[in-house]
């Protein structure tokens, strides 16, 4: 990995992933890929390469590969579960139109592809404690129809043509830095907002209701680390569960009240995500992931909401 393309730069998880790969490999070219609309700015901008790549324009991706001689491509471009059941189509065509205009530039140039799937890939008959990294997947929501997709479209690809496709499920990912816009396990970093500026936080989804959850530094760990795995250990690819903490909407409410004792909570429980959230696992056994290549998690609760809450109150500018 030297010459690197994330699409979806400016997403919630490009924008830490481009500056980390920045750091790590500054002899190379990280090019931060985004759509019209979607510009990178400050840091990100200024720090290195960016280019147009559309998914959606299999063309101007593979003018970006050539330009900067690109090996590996993290392909960040997705709709998260709760917008893409309000337009499934265009989560259909990013998700999956855009996935082989990838990996058909891939197997042309021969780039390794990082494509993430997520707990989003599990449905309401897959064992819901510690769910096994093989297992059954059938989602019912038009973002773990795209995921479960994902997975064997980017197997098929390293199966048929050697491609290098490698990928994790990702829990619902917690940053203080680029708010995610539309998925289920929002509320997980919404929370924090609300703590941090003194605001009550109304909560979509009901108690009781656990889901996989992870602090955005040891996903992008992930990420990185997968990428740079010994492909001879690597038994599975697409995709591997990674898991850190799981918790329900109380447990981060009291955890965040031992920093703030007079914050509230209420529920308004949002149906369309309560039904996905539902349907997700509770919390997964990444056992083959730790064997594999080496995962293991740095952050629990705990060390999260220290970590979340200091930078939020530096981010805000809050004493
Ligand atoms: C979402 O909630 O849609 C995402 C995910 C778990 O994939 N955060």
């Amino acid at each position: 990995m030297k010459n690197v393309l994330v699409i979806g730069s400016t997403g919630q998880i490009g924008s830490e992933l481009t500056m980390k790969l920045r750091r790590m490999l500054p002899e190379g070219n990280i090019v931060a890929g985004y759509i019209t609309g979607a510009e990178p700015k400050g840091e990100l901008l200024e720090s290195g390469p960016s280019a147009l790549a559309d998914v959606c324009n299999a063309q101007q991706l593979a003018e970006v590969v050539d330009k900067y001689n690109i090996d590996t491509v993290y392909n960040l471009a997705a709709l998260l579960s709760a917008v893409a059941e309000r337009k499934p189509l265009l989560a259909w065509n990013i998700q999956m139109n855009g996935l082989i205009n990838i990996l058909e530039i891939a197997r042309e140039k021969n780039c390794a592809v990082f494509t993430p799937s997520s707990i989003g890939s599990f449905g309401p008959t897959t064992p819901h404690v510690n769910t096994p990294q093989d297992t059954i997947q059938r989602p019912r929501s038009m973002y773990g129809v795209t995921k479960v997709a994902t997975e064997l479209l980017s197997d098929y690809y390293h199966i048929k043509y050697g491609v290098d496709t490698r990928s994790v499920r990702f829990p619902g990912l917690i940053s203080n830095v680029t708010p995610p816009g539309g998925g289920t396990t929002d509320y997980a970093v919404d929370i924090y907002y609300a703590a941090v500026k003194g605001e009550e936080f109304v909560c979509p989804i009901a108690a009781g209701t656990y889901m996989d959850m992870m602090y955005m530094p040891d996903a992008l760990r992930a990420a990185v680390e997968l990428m740079l795995a010994d492909p001879s250990k690597l038994v599975h690819r697409n995709s591997f569960n990674i898991a850190s903490m799981s918790f329900e909407p109380d447990t981060i409410y009291h955890k965040i009240q031992e920093f703030y004792p007079d914050f509230r909570m209420r529920y308004e429980v949002d149906p369309v995500r309560q039904a996905i959230a539902d349907s997700w696992p509770d919390s997964m056994d990444d056992s083959c992931a730790r064997e594999e290549w080496g995962w293991k998690p740095s952050y629990d609760l705990d060390s999260m909401s220290k970590d979340m809450i200091v930078c939020l109150k530096k981010k805000f500018n809050i004493q």
